[in-house]
C-alpha cells in the first residue's frame, strides 16, 4: 500500500513536458515514480476509466433538514447571504406518503455547481422522517450526501462488495417501473434486471433519467446518510422515487419504533427518549 506522499514533482509542464507529469512517491524506504497523461486526450481517457470502474467523481447535491417553519428562513439566508437562488421546488402535495410528509426548497449557486435542497417536516398522520431526523441529530443538520457517478452498477457491485449497506426496495416496485416505461418517452439504457437486483431506483421525465440508491444510516443514529446517482439528461432529485423511498425509510423507521400516530399538537415534540 503506497501512502502517496510525494517525494516530489519529477517530470510537468516547468520541465518542458506537455503531455506527462510523474510524482515521485514512496513506501518506506522504496520509491518509484507516477506517471500521469495531461493532455485533454488522456483525460479523456481517464474519464472513460472512470466509467469502467465506476468511480464516484464528484458531490451531486447535499440536503439539509430543518426543523419546522425553518425551510423558507433558512433558503432566505442563502439567497440573501450567499447570492443562492431557487432551483427547483417541490411541495408536500408531491412527497408525502400516507403517513409522513416533508416539504422542500432546492437553492443553488450562481454557476448551479453547488444544489442545496432544504427540507421541513410537513403533518402526516405519523411522525415525519425529518422530524425523526431532526430529534435524533439535536437539530437542523446535514440529511444526506449524494456522489455522481458515470456508471452506477459498476459503483453499487463496488460498494456492495465492500460492506456498504443500502436501503431496500420492493420487488413490486420495479413491476410497476416496468408497466410505465412501456408508455414513457425515454428509455432506459441499462439493464433493468441488473438495476432491480442491485435495487437502484430510475426516475424520469420526458427528456432524461436519473438512477440513484439511498445507503442505509451511516451512524447508529437514523441520520446522516449517502446517496449515489447516475444522471441522463436530467437534473431532478428523485421526487419521483420520494414515495418509494418513504416507504422503505418508513418500515425501517417503524421497525425502530418511531412511526409514531401524530396529532397537530403533538407535531414537532419529540417523543423519543435517547
Ligand atoms: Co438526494
Amino acid at each position: 500500500r503506497w501512502d502517496r506522499t510525494p517525494v516530489g514533482r519529477v517530470k510537468g509542464l516547468e520541465t518542458g513536458s506537455r503531455e506527462v507529469v510523474s510524482h515521485a512517491i514512496r513506501q518506506d524506504k522504496v520509491s518509484r515514480k507516477n506517471n500521469n497523461k495531461c493532455s485533454p486526450a488522456s483525460l479523456h481517457r481517464n474519464g472513460r476509466a472512470s466509467h469502467e470502474m465506476g468511480h464516484l467523481c464528484f458531490i451531486d447535491h447535499v440536503v439539509g433538514n430543518q426543523p419546522d417553519d425553518k425551510m423558507v428562513p433558512v433558503s432566505d439566508w442563502y439567497q440573501k447571504c450567499l447570492m443562492f437562488h431557487r432551483f427547483w421546488s417541490i411541495d408536500d402535495k408531491q412527497i408525502h406518503t400516507e403517513y409522513s410528509a416533508l416539504r422542500s426548497i432546492v437553492v443553488t449557486n450562481y454557476e448551479e455547481t453547488i444544489k442545496m435542497p432544504i427540507n421541513e417536516p410537513a403533518m402526516g398522520k405519523k411522525k415525519s422522517q425529518i422530524q425523526e431526523y431532526i430529534d435524533y441529530n439535536g437539530g437542523p443538520g446535514v440529511q444526506h450526501i449524494t456522489l455522481n457517478t458515470p456508471n452506477i452498477i459498476q459503483a453499487i457491485v463496488n460498494l456492495r462488495a465492500r460492506g456498504m449497506e443500502f436501503l431496500s426496495t420492493p420487488d413490486n416496485y420495479y413491476d410497476t417501473l416496468r408497466q410505465n416505461l412501456k408508455t414513457a418517452k425515454i428509455k432506459v439504457k441499462e439493464d433493468l434486471k441488473t438495476l432491480q437486483e442491485l435495487k437502484i431506483l430510475v426516475d424520469y421525465d420526458d427528456k432524461g433519467y436519473l438512477l440513484q440508491i439511498f445507503t442505509k444510516p451511516v451512524q447508529d443514529r437514523p441520520t446522516l446518510f449517502l446517496e449515489v446517482i447516475q444522471r441522463d439528461n436530467h437534473s431532478g432529485f428523485g421526487a419521483g422515487n420520494l414515495k418509494s423511498l418513504f416507504e422503505a425509510i418508513e418500515k425501517d423507521q417503524d421497525a425502530r419504533g418511531n412511526l409514531t400516530v401524530l396529532t397537530p399538537e403533538s407535531q414537532g415534540v419529540p417523543k423519543a427518549s435517547y
